[in-house]
């Protein structure tokens, strides 16, 4: 097996990874790693000096792949697999792209912002730039409202990169900032999303893990 995913079971940008390698089931092996052990932190960053996972490692073609992204389309350029996340069409992929942009700078980003924030110490939270990720999430779950009301996937009928970046992105920021009753076409989006075999996984490997979600103070 020449594919190892450098990963957390509960961290949001992992399950990406994961949701792409389940939906083709393809063969890898899984190297949890606990950022809170100093070796294990290590081994990460020398890996990719960022020090944030997911990482790919592909010992076959003697790659180390970073970003969640650009993971999820190595997959499907090298591992390819009855789920394609970039269509053929160059104009389909370029939107495919954009919403995944979308998904990790407009829903994800603000979701942790919201969550991190929960981590730190009392006196050292940033109640202002909560509440400017509490806004960006709102007006970004309008837009998604408007999209979704033609039920689907993310590109339409095809579940993408779209998809992979909107799942964990709006499990948790549902968390983070409620969608509220007004947002149907949105939440009945993630029940597709949670119904879908390749997150349904991810979600139950994640359970155990669950009491670490930071919660609201
Ligand atoms: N842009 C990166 C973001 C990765 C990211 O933020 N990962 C988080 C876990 S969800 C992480 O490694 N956090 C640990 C840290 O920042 O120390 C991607 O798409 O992979």
């Amino acid at each position: 097996m020449s594919l190892t995913l450098h990963f957390h079971p509960l961290a949001s940008y992992c399950w990406k990874a994961l949701i792409a390698l389940y939906e083709n089931d393809t063969p890898f092996t899984p190297n949890l790693v606990d950022l809170g052990n100093p070796a294990e932190r290590a081994a990460l960053v020398k890996l990719w000096g960022i020090g944030k996972f997911p990482v790919l490692r592909d010992d076959a073609r003697n790659e180390t792949v970073p970003e969640s992204s650009i993971i999820v389309e190595y997959l499907d350029r090298n591992y390819r697999g009855r789920t394609r996340f970039i269509p053929d069409d160059a104009g389909r992929a370029l939107q495919t792209r954009l919403r995944d942009r979308f998904y990790d700078l407009y829903v994800h980003l603000p979701m942790q912002k919201i969550m991190i924030d929960r981590l730190r110490p009392v006196d050292k939270t940033d109640p202002h730039g909560v509440e400017e990720a509490r806004a960006q999430l709102r007006t970004s779950y309008a837009m998604i409202e408007q999209q979704m009301a033609r039920g689907g996937w993310a590109m339409g009928d095809d579940f993408t990169l779209a998809d992979c970046a909107a799942a964990p992105s709006l499990f948790y920021g549902n968390m983070a900032e409620p969608f509220g009753g007004m947002h149907t076409n949105l939440a009945a989006y993630l029940e597709r999303l949670k119904a879908r075999p390749s997150f349904v996984r991810v979600l139950k490997e994640a359970e155990p893990y669950f009491q670490m979600v930071p919660k609201e103070r």
